[in-house]
């Protein structure tokens, strides 16, 4: 018997020091000490042997079976603690290589355009002014003596929510109500998303952006219109740039004019930008109509004031050489990073 246990152990020891993983460190813990393990078979048969060799044995016994529970507590740490030293080199990283840069945004060009505007007006002691997309047909129409048959309250011109709600067709609602709830002088700049009802095409969007500038105050004139817009141009396009005040109709201004810039690109000599014209048509204005000042409670006799309007997608288009409208919108990030 004293063999045949010293044989288990020496058969565990070996096995153990082979073990390669923990659950098979777990299976030969039953093969040697288990309920019907090699130990426990030999330790069952201890009933048939002499008084005088059953402690020699027993005590045997007990020496072997606490020699290998202490193998198997050292081969498990050895085990545990290789695992955790493989996990550890397989996570290990890198503390100085480069890390993964984040993709960066970029301004997109209409706000770069609109970003100048605002900057150039508030130079000159503008504000601004913003106000409601939805509009009542009062403030986006009627207070602007737009008349009820003007064509362009046409439903092919105007979104029309119900009767008397529209999507404004220019900022000019900012303006009115400005002047309804501020005394003169007002000096305002109005951006915002305006809404027409075009098709889409390579030059009109049924959505599209606006600046509209609004200034009330005693004695003002076409002079300062002209000086304004002056010094608006030529601080956007270069102080080399003509301007040339065409006369023009608009129902809100009287009298009203279209400004075209002399070519940025040619300076006037004609070249593909402005179509071998020398001008490019930019903005509109006009003196505020006297029957929109009373309309908006300021009494004319009193104040005048001027107002422009100029598109920014047209203005990018220019400024970016963009031959389409659509681009604008569609988010392309290879768009977008040109600019
Ligand atoms: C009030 C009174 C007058 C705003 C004006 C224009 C001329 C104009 C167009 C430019 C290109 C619209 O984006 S566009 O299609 N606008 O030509 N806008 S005067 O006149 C006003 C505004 C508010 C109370």
């Amino acid at each position: 018997m004293k063999e045949q246990l010293t044989n288990i152990r020496n058969g565990a020891m070996a096995a153990l020091e082979s073990a390669a993983t923990l659950t098979e460190l777990e299976e030969l813990r039953i093969q040697y000490l288990g309920k019907k393990g090699e130990l426990t078979a030999v330790m069952k048969g201890m009933g048939g042997l002499s008084a005088e060799e059953r402690p020699v044995i027993g005590q045997l016994a007990n020496q072997v079976r606490g020699e290998i529970e202490t193998a198997l507590e050292e081969k498990k740490s050895s085990l545990e603690a290789a695992a955790a030293n493989a996990k550890l080199e397989s996570e290990k990283i890198d503390v100085t290589m480069p890390g993964n840069k984040p993709a960066k945004g970029k301004k997109h060009p209409l706000i770069t355009v609109l970003d100048d505007l605002k900057d150039i007006f508030i130079g000159m002691g503008f504000s601004i002014a913003e106000g409601p997309e939805v509009e009542l047909d009062y403030y986006n129409f009627e207070a602007l003596n737009i008349p009820k048959d003007h064509p362009a309250r046409d439903t092919q011109d105007t979104f029309y929510i119900d009767e008397t709600v529209v999507m404004r067709t220019q900022t000019s609602p900012v303006q009115v109500r400005t002047m309804e709830q501020q005394k003169p002088p007002i000096r305002i700049i109005s951006p915002g998303r305006v809404y027409r009802s075009d098709a889409m095409d390579a030059t009109h969007s049924p959505v599209f952006h606006q600046v509209e500038g609004l200034v009330i105050d005693k004695n003002i004139t076409m002079a300062d219109l002209k000086g304004t817009l002056e010094v608006f141009v030529k601080k956007l396009y270069g102080e080399e740039t003509r301007l040339r005040f065409r006369p023009h109709h608009f129902p809100f201004t009287e009298p009203s004019a279209e400004v075209d810039i002399s070519c940025f690109n040619c300076g006037g000599e004609g070249c593909r930008i402005c179509k071998g014209e020398g001008w490019i048509e930019i903005l509109g204005c006009g003196m505020v109509h006297p029957k929109v000042l009373r309309n908006c409670g300021i009494d004319p006799e009193e104040y005048s004031g001027f107002a422009f309007g100029i598109g920014l997608e047209r203005v990018a288009m220019f400024r970016y050489d963009i031959d389409d409208i659509r681009l604008f919108y569609e988010n392309d990030v290879r768009f977008l990073e040109q600019f």
